[in-house]
């Protein structure tokens, strides 16, 4: 099968195996590409209509015990890190829900304060935000103990996200060190399981080969996971990969649009955390569904891979971004219209 052919297969919704997937993905002709954004495009808008969903981003503790070696706020790393008190995680997110965001990301380091007693800190914190605000609460928090994903659950929590990054697990002993492949696989299993919606990425251009990226692609599409991503690489100073040469995001929006193709009902994110607002209509063209990374001005708050661009000029601000998307043609869905989708596709809670 050529590439045109392989796209139209998956377009009809036959699925792709892992090779499908890697010819599709190796396939770099001009005329392919094309159609494969073009085909992403009519997939997503046949399933989601014009209506994309707005996840504002609150990095609430920039500590980290962790030393993963693609990331600025690795532990051995010198720099200025924070967090935020409850009250400040309260305001931002009633912020946030009141400029019309659907979900708010709580996300972490590997803080260690939120890992005593049971994961306490982070349960409670969720509890409150769920007790302030009606819109989704994501909890990004590492890895944590299984007992933990029940608690979250029932404090209010709809999705949990832990991104594997690579499926090669060579690949992952250098990139997250002294971390465990298996159970960062099972976080997500264990969320699901607990009633929880489930997001796992990938990062590209971290040296990683085609076959490497396909493989992730099939990976995390046939886990079940509800929201997928491909992220590329920003590197950061004070990093073991600092001098990393940079990619621009030919091959992340390659993957964002096969995964459309093939896993046509997940929701896929546009991160403004990698290009800023810049890169806001390229991933939307290759075929996402979720922006993600919005953060407010003025409020001493970090992305991740862009600790930085774009958030006090106020171009990641809610009002921006939404401007932006209507200027595309797309409208931000309501509250209801997102809790609808959480409600139909939350998993079915397993004993276990
Ligand atoms: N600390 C938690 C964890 O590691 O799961 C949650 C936050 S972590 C900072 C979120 C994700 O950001 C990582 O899993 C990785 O995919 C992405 N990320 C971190 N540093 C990045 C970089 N330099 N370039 C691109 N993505 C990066
Ligand atoms: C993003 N900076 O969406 C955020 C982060 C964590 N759930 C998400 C990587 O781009
Ligand atoms: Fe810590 Fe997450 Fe960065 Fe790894 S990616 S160093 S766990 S903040």
């Amino acid at each position: 099968m050529d590439a045109f052919e392989l796209i139209d297969k998956a377009e009809k919704g036959h699925g792709l195996d892992l090779d499908g997937i890697a010819a599709l993905m190796s396939a770099t002709d001009d005329e392919v590409t094309e159609e494969l954004f073009a085909a992403a495009r009519r997939v997503r808008d046949r399933r989601f209509g014009k209506t994309v969903y707005l996840y504002g981003f609150v990095y609430f503790s920039t500590y980290c015990k962790n030393n993963c070696a693609f990331c600025y706020y690795r532990r051995t790393n010198d720099l200025h890190r924070y967090r935020k008190t409850k009250e400040e995680v309260l305001t931002l997110s009633a912020s946030l829900e009141d400029a019309g965001v659907n979900l708010v990301d709580l996300t972490m380091g590997e803080d260690p304060l939120m890992y005593v007693d049971a994961h306490r800190n982070l349960i409670d914190l969720v509890q409150s935000v769920r007790d302030t605000v009606d819109i989704g609460i994501m909890v990004s928090p590492g890895a944590i103990d299984r007992a933990a994903f029940p608690a979250l659950r029932e404090a209010g929590a709809d999705w949990f996200a832990c991104y594997q990054e690579t499926y090669n697990r060579e690949m992952f002993a250098k990139l997250r060190l002294e971390q465990d492949f298996r159970n960062r696989m099972d976080q997500r299993i264990w969320a699901r399981e607990a009633g929880i919606l489930a997001e796992d990425g990938m990062l590209v251009g971290i040296g990683e080969t085609p076959r490497d990226r396909a493989e992730a692609v099939h990976m995390m599409g046939t886990s079940g996971c509800e929201q997928i991503r491909a992220m590329t690489f920003v590197p950061q100073a004070g990093t073991p990969m600092q001098d990393l040469e940079p990619r621009d995001s030919t091959e992340e929006l390659r993957a964002i649009a096969t995964m459309r193709l093939v896993f046509q009902d997940r929701l896929i994110p546009a991160s403004l955390d990698v290009e800023g607002i810049a890169g806001l209509k390229t991933r939307i063209d290759a075929g996402a569904n979720v922006i993600t990374s919005i953060i407010p001005p003025h409020q001493e708050l970090a992305g991740v891979a862009q600790p930085e661009l774009n958030i006090d000029d106020g171009h990641r601000s809610v009002d921006y971004v939404i401007e932006m998307l209507e200027g595309m043609g797309r409208k931000v869905a309501s509250d209801s219209e997102y809790r609808s989708f959480i409600d139909a596709h939350r998993p079915v809670p397993r004993r276990c």
